[in-house]
């Protein structure tokens, strides 16, 4: 194990993000590897960390003035051994080959616990989408198409949306698909909903996240009823997330975005969280304007030359990073500990450092990894697609009974795996363990490809 996690670090010693990734799942998985010595032999540990396709490309756009502009595209097609590609596309300016391999190595564990079938990838671009007019997003996503397109394909690889990638950009996205193959097909999942979009997706990654974490606490005896979370991020996850917080009985205090955070006492409740899905999702304004409309509440700019967040420094009971990679470390688990934070769910791909995660464990706080706890996302997306495929759609109610039961069975899919394997109540371990194994044993019975 050792000599694969030097190599991987040796190979590509840039891809920080993708060696944290690795080392997690590598570590939870030890006791697998001394029980099954055949694993060596057909060099699992090599394979699995190898990406099947790595897609990097040229994606020149057109600003508003008349500037041709240059950003690479990518998409990492991992693993394949459960059905086919899936994950979503991110874009954003700190987007690079490392992130993007750590995002698809994430999403084929995730996706393997979603009890669907599919395998795992992950693509996006370094264009930064803020400040950009509708246009000039449309002719990038054209542009980014035009190349993607000879790539996926309904039974091959079925991108979706992540950080940046929305409704928007999947209707962008779609259009110049149809146009370059002239063919109709679930090729993109996050549609819109009257052209075969599902119910709940756009709910789904938030909801589901909070499904999770419901589950955590009842094997405490407790329910989110009087709960005081703090929620990170203000896009689609961190909004559905305070959605159903609020509607279980919770309340979330505070909302984030990369300049800073509001918190707000009184909580986000249903008119102040319509302003904020408004103020985000259609003006495409900063989180701090919310201040303006809400006075009582404070806005706090966060110095990036800080080595914490203040954001994690409030009291509260559970905590939801639903941003970014990297947003909790130690200095950050410290203070969730003295403010009483009891549960954290990540809503985002590994929001929090591995030293912040051990330091977490330490102290007995139930902690839900995001491969667990926002694969709700992934498996609506799946969804979508079964839908798409029997060209038929499912009531609200029918989806988000199949989200609450796939998440469910995740949480007691990890529970199971950590008890079978001397780890109980690590649902880190549980989560890669019962993943891992699942997808190794899919890619032997498939043999050497
Ligand atoms: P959105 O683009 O809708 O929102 C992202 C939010 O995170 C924004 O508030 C953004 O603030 C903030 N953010 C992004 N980058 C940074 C950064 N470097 N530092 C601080 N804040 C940042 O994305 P999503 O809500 O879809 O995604 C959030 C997280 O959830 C990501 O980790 C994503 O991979 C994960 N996820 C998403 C799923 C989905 O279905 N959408 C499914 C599973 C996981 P700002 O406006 O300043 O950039
Ligand atoms: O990280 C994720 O799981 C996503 N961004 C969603 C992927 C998808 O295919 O719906």
């Amino acid at each position: 194990m050792e000599k694969a996690i030097e190599r991987i670090r040796d190979k590509d010693p840039e891809q920080q993000e993708f060696h944290q990734a690795v080392d997690e799942v590598f570590t939870s998985v030890k006791p697998v590897l001394d029980r099954n010595f055949e694993f060596r032999q057909q060099a699992i540990l090599e394979r699995i960390t190898e990406p099947e396709r790595v897609i990097m490309f040229r994606v020149p756009w057109m600003d508003d003035e008349g500037q041709v502009h240059v950003n690479r595209g990518f998409r990492v097609e991992m693993n394949s051994a459960l059905g086919p590609y899936k994950g979503g596309l991110r874009f954003h300016a700190s987007v690079n080959l490392g992130i993007i391999k750590f995002l698809a190595f994430e999403q084929v564990f995730k996706n393997s616990l979603t009890t669907l079938s599919m395998g795992g990838g992950k693509g996006g671009s370094d264009f930064d989408p803020k400040g950009k007019s509708d246009n000039e997003v449309m002719r990038f996503c054209q542009s980014f198409m035009a190349e993607l397109y000879r790539h996926i394909g309904p039974n091959t690889d079925v991108p979706a949306g992540d950080i940046g990638v929305g409704a928007r950009e999947i209707g962008y996205m779609f259009g110049m698909y149809k146009k370059l193959k002239n063919e109709f097909t679930g090729v993109l999942t996050g549609k819109s909903l009257a052209w075969g979009g599902s119910l709940i997706r756009p709910e789904a990654t938030g909801y589901g996240a909070v499904y999770f974490a419901a589950e955590m606490l009842q094997t405490k005896g407790e329910t989110f009823e009087g709960k005081s979370c703090l929620v990170s991020g203000s896009g689609n996850v961190a909004q559905f997330t305070t959605e159903k917080i609020n509607a279980l009985g919770g309340k979330v205090t505070t909302l984030s975005d990369s300049s800073g955070y509001v918190y707000d006492e009184e909580g986000f409740d249903t008119a102040k969280l319509n302003f904020v899905k408004e103020l985000k999702n259609i003006k495409r304004g900063r989180i701090s304007e919310y201040v303006q409309e809400y006075p009582k509440a404070e806005y706090i700019r966060v110095d990036p030359s800080l080595d914490y967040n203040p954001l994690w420094a409030h009291s509260a009971d559970c905590a939801f990073p639903c941003a970014t990679q990297n947003e909790i470390n130690t200095k950050d688990a410290e203070h969730l500990i003295a403010g009483g934070v009891g549960l954290i769910c990540e809503g985002a791909n590994m929001p929090t450092l591995p030293d912040a995660v051990d330091i977490l464990h330490e102290h007995n706080i139930l902690f839900a990894p995001g491969k667990a706890a926002n694969a709700g996302g992934v498996a609506v997306s799946g969804l979508e697609m079964a839908q798409n495929s029997m060209r038929l759609s499912w009531p609200r109610q029918e989806v988000d009974a199949r989200l609450k039961h796939i998440m469910k069975s995740i949480h007691k899919t990890c529970l199971d795996a950590g008890t079978e394997y001397g780890v109980e109540g690590n649902y880190v371990a549980g989560a890669n363990i019962a993943s891992f194994v699942k997808v190794v044993n899919a890619m032997l019975d498939q043999g050497l490809v």
